[in-house]
């Protein structure tokens, strides 16, 4: 470099300003290259470290018993947007309230007992509820039964990211019940108060049961379904019809059995748990052979296609980032070979 180029770029710094040319100057990107890659995490080996987490980590040292499923290529998180955990409530635990900026959604995988308390309202929870508690949604948790596990999926990283996190501990550590038991469930549907302005971009919080899940599967298991993704079921918004939360799109996926779909990619990255079934996906140049409790995730770009490798049906539980792509108009899509 000239000594003159050298004392102008010097200039430029003392007055905070930096040449174009002063960045890494190699070859344009022509289409999106992740800077983490795909990975999958063993259910056993998840579950082993949860009842490990149970005997060492009390609600004392960890306001949630948590654990997230990290890829390591991150700082933290589970893609660039989105982090999927599991956490666990023992009998007689209380996880206290609070809210923040980050919206959440529990999956629930095991056990009964424990009543999530979200905007004044007690949800009971089971095996294959969904619950969202949206941005700046109050959120308590008790466990008066036996011990419990739920998958937590946060658009965590992405708050991070956007530094827009305003964060609350509830100064009444639990919150008071104001709404009566399946208050939301009778209020959001065909039905709706008349006199409530609803917010416009979040949805009220919402439990969607597993029976009606279910029921809807088998309601839709004879149709052809997507040729990528098999048949899928989305957790609509309640009120709007739109996806789950304005940064996260969950869903059920289930492939019927011995199904293969085709390849596709997209800029949407998309986070897998298996709730029930084995088979395997190839994503990128990696193979992830799966089974019940196991999660994979797919980054933004690289191809993927899934194989049923059983006589039954295969479930998964996925969330994607794909809303947020949708709002910016970043969301392209493409079949593979
Ligand atoms: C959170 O609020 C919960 O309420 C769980 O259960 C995990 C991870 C990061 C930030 C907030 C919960 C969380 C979290």
């Amino acid at each position: 470099m000239s000594e003159v180029l050298k004392a102008f770029e010097e200039e430029l710094q003392s007055k905070n300003f930096k040449g174009y040319w002063q960045n890494q100057q190699g070859d344009v990107k022509r289409e999106p290259v992740p800077s983490f890659d795909s990975c999958m995490w063993k259910g056993k080996d998840l579950f082993a470290a949860m009842e490990k987490a149970g005997d060492v980590v009390g609600l004392d040292v960890s306001f949630r018993r948590v654990i997230q499923m990290w890829n390591p290529a991150l700082k933290n998180g589970t893609t660039r947007t989105l982090v999927l955990n599991l956490q666990m409530l023992k009998p007689g635990e209380n996880a206290l309230s609070h809210r923040h900026m980050a919206g959440a959604i529990r999956f629930i995988l095991k056990g009964h007992g424990t009543r999530l308390i979200v905007e004044g309202e007690s949800i009971e929870i089971g095996e294959g509820d969904f619950v969202t508690t949206p941005s700046w949604t109050w959120h308590d948790h008790e466990n008066r039964g036996e011990t419990m596990m739920w998958l937590d999926g946060l658009d965590a990283p992405l708050v991070r990211l956007l530094e827009t996190d305003f964060h609350e501990p509830d100064p009444r550590r639990k919150q008071t019940v104001t709404k009566p038991e399946g208050y939301t469930q009778a209020t959001v549907g065909a039905l709706r108060p008349a006199w409530l302005k609803q917010d416009s971009i979040q949805p009220p919080a919402f439990c969607y049961k597993w029976a009606d899940t279910e029921r809807a599967l088998s309601k839709v298991g004879e149709q052809p379904g997507d040729p990528y993704d098999g048949i899928v079921l989305d957790y609509a918004n309640p009120l709007t019809g739109g996806p789950t939360l304005p940064t996260m799109a969950c869903q059920i996926h289930m492939l019927r059995g011995s199904e293969k779909t085709k390849s596709h990619r997209h800029t949407a990255s998309v986070i897998y748990h298996v709730w029930r079934g084995s088979g395997v996906s190839y994503v990128g140049d990696k193979r992830f052979e799966w089974e019940q409790g196991d999660s994979f995730v797919v980054p933004l770009w690289q191809n993927h296609r899934h194989d049923n490798t059983s006589k039954d049906p295969a479930i998964f539980f996925v969330m994607s980032d794909k809303p947020l792509m949708d709002a910016i108009g970043h969301y392209r899509e493409e079949a593979t070979a």
